[in-house]
């Protein structure tokens, strides 16, 4: 039996022990083939009352060489709240999906190396057939959804083949709060701003479209471009479609609704089907309620990346 003095002295021994606590869970980088988009910077921080003794930062996995490490002399020891700043290059070599982990080892006594993931997605350069494919963009954020793309190594969804994608042309709020967009990827050209989104209501005219946000200039040929306005709103119980906009082509919206695409002829590989809906997953693959993919083709070469965002609080109207 533990007297209560060993019991206090195990406690304090156990409330004297460092903790090592990165302020990034992992970091996600998208570029092209030879050149460096800008590095990334994670803070690790001893949240320990005891001495953080820092002994090495590396990087391993499979493509540990596309990615690197800029830091200073790493120091001896970190004490209780300090915090050592590093930061994270991604200079991809290869096309597709690169993936490694920071290996950080310290005397953490419940996690000796704490190994952060490095995800990054390498392009062959910009634009149209240079560009990533959906399903590699999908693959690189950990969403296992199955576009149907045949050859997702081409920039074009080849075929397509059998896939998760479910119709979706309209769809309702389905709960309470507002109905939210995230934009994870655009890979379109470099419009000032690249697209505008919104959503419409079906039954009214065209022109009657609820402008919410815009990818900025500069932020298409990536992954988690930056984006400005309202990325939240709320259509009540109306029935509504989603819309886009882009600059660069002189033809109107891209709307969900494969009719409104009257800009789109029958010799398209995917005449008027411009916008692909997929259920959202989580990276051990549950489909995430009222949660979906959209893929947006902007135009006619099929490859629907030229916006890819997440909508949640919906469901299909059917
Ligand atoms: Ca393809
Ligand atoms: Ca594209």
């Amino acid at each position: 039996m533990t007297s209560w003095i060993e019991s206090l002295e195990s406690r304090q021994l156990l409330s004297a022990a460092p903790n090592l606590a990165a302020t990034a869970g992992q970091l996600v980088f998208s570029g092209v083939m030879g050149a460096s988009p800008p590095a990334q910077q994670i803070a690790l921080k001893n949240t320990g009352s005891g001495k953080l003794a820092m002994q090495s930062i590396s990087i391993s996995g499979p493509n540990a060489g596309q990615f690197s490490v800029i830091m200073k002399r790493l120091p001896a020891k970190l004490g209780h709240g300090s915090s050592f700043k590093i930061k994270v290059a991604f200079k991809p070599t290869v096309e597709g999906v690169c993936t490694a982990t920071l290996d950080v080892a310290t005397n953490d006594p419940d996690m000796p190396v704490c190994s952060i993931p490095l995800r990054g997605l390498g392009a062959a350069g910009v634009f149209e057939s240079n560009e990533p494919s959906l399903q590699h963009i999908l693959n690189t954020l950990q969403i296992p959804v199955n576009v149907g793309d045949r050859d997702p190594s081409t920039n074009t969804l080849n075929g397509p083949g059998p896939s998760d994608e479910i119709p979706m042309q309209l769809m309702q709020k389905a709960g309470k709060g507002p109905v939210r967009i995230q934009t994870l990827a655009s890979y379109s050209w470099d419009s000032k701003p690249v697209a505008q989104f919104g959503w419409y209501s079906p039954t009214q005219p065209a022109a009657s479209l609820h402008k919410l946000f815009t990818i900025l200039k500069g932020q298409s040929q990536q992954l988690n471009p930056k984006t400005s306005g309202a990325t939240k709103f709320d259509p009540g119980a109306a029935i509504f479609g989603l819309y886009s906009t882009w600059p660069f082509q002189s033809h109107g919206p891209t709307y969900t609704q494969d009719g409104r695409n009257t800009w789109s002829s029958p010799g398209d590989p995917d005449h008027q089907h411009e916008v692909r809906f997929y259920p959202y997953k989580t990276p051990d693959g549950k489909t995430v309620a009222n949660t979906y993919i959209a893929a947006v083709e902007e135009a006619f070469n099929s490859d629907y990346q030229d916006a890819v965002l997440v909508i949640s609080n919906v469901k299909p109207f059917a």
